[in-house]
Protein backbone atom coordinates (compact mmCIF):
# COMPACT_ATOMS: atom_id res chain seq x y z
CA UNK A 1 0.00 0.00 0.00
CA UNK A 2 1.09 3.24 -0.82
CA UNK A 3 0.07 6.96 0.67
CA UNK A 4 0.98 9.80 -1.28
CA UNK A 5 0.82 12.85 1.03
CA UNK A 6 3.22 15.79 2.10
CA UNK A 7 4.79 15.91 4.94
CA UNK A 8 3.98 19.49 6.28
CA UNK A 9 0.62 19.21 5.53
CA UNK A 10 -1.90 18.93 8.26
CA UNK A 11 -4.02 16.16 6.60
CA UNK A 12 -1.99 14.06 5.79
CA UNK A 13 -0.72 14.34 9.86
CA UNK A 14 -3.89 13.13 10.82
CA UNK A 15 -3.75 9.92 8.61
CA UNK A 16 -0.35 9.57 10.13
CA UNK A 17 -1.18 10.21 13.42
CA UNK A 18 -4.16 7.34 13.14
CA UNK A 19 -1.72 4.71 11.73
CA UNK A 20 0.35 5.21 14.19
CA UNK A 21 -2.02 4.94 16.85
CA UNK A 22 -2.99 1.59 15.45
CA UNK A 23 0.23 0.80 15.11
CA UNK A 24 0.36 0.12 11.27
CA UNK A 25 3.66 0.52 9.68
CA UNK A 26 3.71 -1.66 6.24
CA UNK A 27 3.13 1.78 3.85
CA UNK A 28 5.07 2.98 1.67
CA UNK A 29 4.85 7.29 2.00
CA UNK A 30 5.39 9.18 -1.50
CA UNK A 31 5.89 12.67 -0.79
CA UNK A 32 4.38 15.14 -3.23
CA UNK A 33 5.50 19.34 -3.47
CA UNK A 34 2.08 20.67 -3.09
CA UNK A 35 3.08 24.28 -3.61
CA UNK A 36 4.98 23.29 -6.85
CA UNK A 37 1.71 21.41 -7.88
CA UNK A 38 2.57 17.70 -7.93
CA UNK A 39 -0.30 16.67 -6.88
CA UNK A 40 -2.05 18.49 -9.86
CA UNK A 41 0.16 16.27 -12.52
CA UNK A 42 -2.52 14.33 -14.82
CA UNK A 43 -0.60 11.07 -13.91
CA UNK A 44 -2.28 11.93 -10.01
CA UNK A 45 -5.33 13.48 -11.25
CA UNK A 46 -6.04 10.06 -13.31
CA UNK A 47 -5.87 8.55 -9.88
CA UNK A 48 -6.84 11.22 -7.42
CA UNK A 49 -9.26 13.82 -9.60
CA UNK A 50 -10.02 15.86 -7.14
CA UNK A 51 -6.10 16.22 -6.59
CA UNK A 52 -6.10 16.59 -2.66
CA UNK A 53 -3.50 14.87 -0.13
CA UNK A 54 -3.66 12.81 1.15
CA UNK A 55 -4.86 9.32 -1.10
CA UNK A 56 -4.10 5.68 -0.27
CA UNK A 57 -3.64 3.57 -3.18
CA UNK A 58 -4.11 -0.27 -2.58
CA UNK A 59 -2.28 -3.46 -3.94
CA UNK A 60 -4.56 -3.34 -6.63
CA UNK A 61 -4.10 -0.19 -8.00
CA UNK A 62 -7.73 1.17 -6.15
CA UNK A 63 -7.53 4.83 -4.90
CA UNK A 64 -9.00 6.18 -2.16
CA UNK A 65 -8.72 9.92 -1.08
CA UNK A 66 -10.21 11.53 2.13
CA UNK A 67 -9.12 11.42 5.41
CA UNK A 68 -11.52 10.21 6.99
CA UNK A 69 -12.29 7.67 4.61
CA UNK A 70 -9.17 6.35 4.47
CA UNK A 71 -9.07 6.22 8.30
CA UNK A 72 -12.74 4.62 8.02
CA UNK A 73 -10.43 1.58 6.11
CA UNK A 74 -7.82 1.21 8.24
CA UNK A 75 -10.69 1.02 11.22
CA UNK A 76 -12.33 -1.66 9.40
CA UNK A 77 -9.37 -3.78 8.45
CA UNK A 78 -7.67 -3.30 11.74
CA UNK A 79 -10.54 -2.74 14.52
CA UNK A 80 -8.38 -2.46 17.44
CA UNK A 81 -7.71 -0.04 18.99
CA UNK A 82 -11.08 1.01 18.12
CA UNK A 83 -10.78 5.32 17.11
CA UNK A 84 -14.02 5.82 15.36
CA UNK A 85 -16.23 3.73 18.26
CA UNK A 86 -17.51 0.29 19.40
CA UNK A 87 -20.79 0.83 20.12
CA UNK A 88 -23.72 2.82 18.37
CA UNK A 89 -23.72 5.42 20.44
CA UNK A 90 -19.71 5.41 20.69
CA UNK A 91 -19.73 5.89 16.75
CA UNK A 92 -22.10 8.59 16.60
CA UNK A 93 -20.81 10.59 18.88
CA UNK A 94 -17.58 10.22 17.78
CA UNK A 95 -18.59 10.73 14.21
CA UNK A 96 -20.08 14.13 15.39
CA UNK A 97 -16.97 15.55 16.91
CA UNK A 98 -14.88 14.37 14.11
CA UNK A 99 -17.27 16.41 11.81
CA UNK A 100 -17.84 19.20 13.68
CA UNK A 101 -14.02 20.03 14.47
CA UNK A 102 -13.08 19.35 10.53
CA UNK A 103 -16.33 21.28 9.36
CA UNK A 104 -16.33 24.31 11.76
CA UNK A 105 -12.35 24.37 12.83
CA UNK A 106 -9.79 22.56 10.37
CA UNK A 107 -12.14 23.91 7.40
CA UNK A 108 -12.08 27.23 8.46
CA UNK A 109 -8.06 27.12 9.61
CA UNK A 110 -7.85 25.80 6.08
CA UNK A 111 -9.87 28.83 4.16
CA UNK A 112 -8.13 31.58 6.66
CA UNK A 113 -4.64 30.16 5.69
CA UNK A 114 -5.36 29.65 1.88
CA UNK A 115 -7.60 33.15 1.19
CA UNK A 116 -4.79 34.87 3.69
CA UNK A 117 -1.76 33.99 2.64
CA UNK A 118 -2.21 33.49 -1.34
CA UNK A 119 -0.34 30.46 -0.56
CA UNK A 120 -2.15 28.44 -3.99
CA UNK A 121 -2.70 31.57 -5.68
CA UNK A 122 -1.59 29.61 -8.95
CA UNK A 123 -5.12 27.65 -8.30
CA UNK A 124 -7.37 29.47 -6.44
CA UNK A 125 -8.26 33.12 -5.80
CA UNK A 126 -7.57 34.08 -3.06
CA UNK A 127 -10.52 36.68 -0.93
CA UNK A 128 -8.77 38.23 1.78
CA UNK A 129 -12.14 38.91 3.58
CA UNK A 130 -13.38 35.92 3.10
CA UNK A 131 -10.00 34.63 4.88
CA UNK A 132 -10.29 36.76 7.61
CA UNK A 133 -13.62 35.76 8.64
CA UNK A 134 -13.03 32.50 8.41
CA UNK A 135 -10.15 32.93 11.53
CA UNK A 136 -12.84 34.48 13.04
CA UNK A 137 -14.79 31.20 13.10
CA UNK A 138 -12.10 29.13 13.95
CA UNK A 139 -11.40 31.42 16.99
CA UNK A 140 -14.89 31.23 18.51
CA UNK A 141 -14.93 27.26 17.57
CA UNK A 142 -11.86 27.54 20.19
CA UNK A 143 -14.02 28.93 23.17
CA UNK A 144 -16.45 26.51 22.31
CA UNK A 145 -14.38 23.25 22.30
CA UNK A 146 -12.55 24.72 25.56
CA UNK A 147 -16.29 24.82 27.16
CA UNK A 148 -16.91 21.33 25.91
CA UNK A 149 -13.85 20.04 27.03
CA UNK A 150 -14.00 21.43 30.41
CA UNK A 151 -16.36 18.24 31.30
CA UNK A 152 -14.79 15.94 29.21
CA UNK A 153 -11.10 14.60 29.16
CA UNK A 154 -10.76 14.22 25.61
CA UNK A 155 -13.14 15.59 22.52
CA UNK A 156 -15.59 12.70 22.24
CA UNK A 157 -15.40 12.11 25.72
CA UNK A 158 -13.92 9.71 28.24
CA UNK A 159 -11.71 7.63 25.08
CA UNK A 160 -9.24 9.27 22.44
CA UNK A 161 -10.72 9.20 19.09
CA UNK A 162 -10.46 10.08 15.69
CA UNK A 163 -12.08 13.39 17.06
CA UNK A 164 -9.01 13.93 18.94
CA UNK A 165 -6.50 13.39 16.06
CA UNK A 166 -8.03 15.79 13.87
CA UNK A 167 -8.48 18.90 16.23
CA UNK A 168 -4.81 18.09 17.37
CA UNK A 169 -3.52 18.46 13.69
CA UNK A 170 -5.77 21.60 13.22
CA UNK A 171 -4.72 23.39 16.47
CA UNK A 172 -0.89 22.71 15.90
CA UNK A 173 -1.80 24.29 11.90
CA UNK A 174 -2.99 26.38 13.10
CA UNK A 175 -0.40 28.46 14.36
CA UNK A 176 0.59 29.55 10.52
CA UNK A 177 -2.67 31.61 10.92
CA UNK A 178 -1.54 33.68 14.08
CA UNK A 179 -4.67 31.17 16.03
CA UNK A 180 -3.03 29.89 19.09
CA UNK A 181 -3.80 28.32 22.51
CA UNK A 182 -4.17 31.15 24.97
CA UNK A 183 -4.86 32.06 28.71
CA UNK A 184 -8.76 31.97 27.19
CA UNK A 185 -8.35 28.34 26.68
CA UNK A 186 -7.18 26.47 29.91
CA UNK A 187 -9.20 23.29 29.06
CA UNK A 188 -8.14 23.12 25.48
CA UNK A 189 -4.44 23.61 26.87
CA UNK A 190 -4.85 21.30 29.16
CA UNK A 191 -5.96 18.48 26.15
CA UNK A 192 -3.99 19.70 23.76
CA UNK A 193 -0.46 18.57 26.10
CA UNK A 194 -2.46 15.66 27.06
CA UNK A 195 -2.20 15.04 23.24
CA UNK A 196 0.34 15.91 22.20
CA UNK A 197 2.34 13.79 24.73
CA UNK A 198 1.50 10.44 22.83
CA UNK A 199 3.98 8.93 20.45
CA UNK A 200 1.21 8.67 17.25
CA UNK A 201 1.64 13.33 17.71
CA UNK A 202 5.33 12.92 16.15
CA UNK A 203 4.28 10.77 13.41
N1 LIG B 1 -11.26 16.89 2.50
C1 LIG B 1 -9.90 16.49 2.22
C2 LIG B 1 -9.02 17.72 2.23
C3 LIG B 1 -7.63 17.43 1.73
C4 LIG B 1 -6.81 18.70 1.53
O1 LIG B 1 -7.34 19.82 1.49
N2 LIG B 1 -5.48 18.51 1.42
C5 LIG B 1 -4.60 19.61 1.21
C6 LIG B 1 -3.35 19.43 2.09
S1 LIG B 1 -3.76 19.41 3.81
C7 LIG B 1 -4.14 19.63 -0.24
O2 LIG B 1 -4.03 18.58 -0.86
N3 LIG B 1 -3.84 20.80 -0.80
C8 LIG B 1 -3.28 20.94 -2.11
C9 LIG B 1 -4.16 21.70 -3.07
O3 LIG B 1 -5.24 22.17 -2.65
O4 LIG B 1 -3.76 21.81 -4.23
C10 LIG B 1 -9.44 15.45 3.26
O5 LIG B 1 -10.06 15.38 4.32
O6 LIG B 1 -8.49 14.71 3.01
Amino acid sequence: MKIYESRTAPNPRRVRMFLAEKGITDIEFIQLDLAGGDNLKPEYLARNPFGKVPWLELEDGTCISETVAICRYFEEMFPEPALMGDTPLQKAQIEMWQRQCEIYFMNQVGMCFQHTTGYFKDRMTPVKEYGVEAGKNAAKFMSRIDAHLADNVYVAGESFSIADVTLLCAVDFARVVQLRITDEHPNLRRWHELVSARASAQA
